[in-house]
């Protein structure tokens, strides 16, 4: 690495993905923080002796320092927040006394709407959003398993950011982290695009392998579900037609029976959370697909009842 950024990279939202950040940044040598939620979960942090990640048949420890919002740090410049997009605000405004006037915020999940949501309430945070196709999961607290690796593609999203201006602590970044565990990271001048690329996926395949209770590969080819994903296609792409997004070269329904075919044997993100009983991402999925439609009078009449139906199968 030629240059790194002396201030540490803070992370809240501390899962899967999180923990993946937390062990690559600290092993290629960039400083990082981890902020919890409180001391249950410092005490689990504890417990855990540090971060755990199996990365292909290795083991990696982290024992980056660890913050609450009772003894928070001095100052955050960089703010990493890698929580579900429905907690992003809780993840976040506990520490708003402690960001810097010119922090950097970079937030890396599922959906949309929770970027505008934080701008809302912090007017003149730099925020960035960064969309992955890493796959990680949680197999404890703070244990966590690599499953395959993507590529990170990370923009600026305020509006009064310049979307060509890469700011020094995420340039430290790209190309740099190629050793294991391994994150690929590229600059994006419209990220808006690969977010919705991202969106639309997710909101054709995640929510109906949770109402169907299947791997991801049984969605091909199954009787119901099949028609389904295709008017979510349909739909989905009429949405994003009117919000002026690139379409996909290979078209939605094609891309995403690829996506299929190539994770056939994968549980999605929603049936897992739907499994485990935890809340899902169904608003900043679907949900996003359904208002941003009703701008343009867009029924979405399949991704409305997509939602209805999750609402009776798991706790949304
Ligand atoms: O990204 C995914 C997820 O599980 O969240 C997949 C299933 C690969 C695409 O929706």
């Amino acid at each position: 690495m030629t240059r790194l950024s002396s201030y540490p990279w803070h992370i809240s939202g501390v899962g899967a993905i999180g923990s993946l950040w937390a062990s690559s940044l600290t092993h290629h040598g960039v400083p990082v923080s981890l902020l919890l939620r409180d001391e249950q979960q410092l005490d689990q942090y504890h417990t855990a002796a540090g971060i755990h990640l199996l990365d292909y048949e290795q083991t990696w420890v982290a024992t980056p320092q660890a913050f609450t919002p009772a003894k928070p740090p001095k100052v955050i410049h960089h703010l990493l927040i890698c929580c579900k997009a429905y907690a992003t605000l809780d993840a976040v405004l506990p520490w708003r006394n402690q960001l810097a006037d010119n922090a950097i915020i970079v937030l890396l999940q599922n959906g949309m709407g929770s970027a505008q949501a934080l701008q809302m309430a912090l007017p003149k945070a730099n925020i960035y959003c960064a969309t992955s196709t890493d796959g990680a999961w949680r197999k404890g607290p703070f244990n966590v398993i690599r499953a395959g690796v993507g590529q990170t593609l990370i923009g600026s999203f305020s509006d009064h950011l310049n979307n060509t201006v890469i700011p020094p602590a995420i340039h430290d970044l790209l190309d740099h982290l190629e050793q294991p565990p391994t994150l690929k990271l590229a600059w994006h001048t419209d990220i808006r695009v690969p977010l919705w690329h991202k969106l639309a996926i997710n909101s054709v395949i995640n929510a109906l392998t949770a109402i169907y209770q299947c791997a991801n590969g049984a969605l091909i080819d199954h009787p119901s579900a099949w028609p389904r994903l295709q008017q979510l296609c349909a739909e989905t792409q009429d949405v994003m037609a009117k919000e002026g997004v690139v379409p996909m070269g290979q078209g939605l329904l094609n891309t995403s029976r690829r996506i299929l075919q190539q994770t056939a044997n994968n549980k999605s993100s929603m049936l897992q959370d739907c499994l485990a009983g935890r809340a899902t991402e169904i608003d900043a999925i679907n949900g996003y697909i359904i208002q941003q439609g009703a701008l343009y009078r867009l029924p979405c009449a399949g991704h409305k009842q997509v939602c209805e139906d999750l609402r009776r199968i798991c706790a949304t």
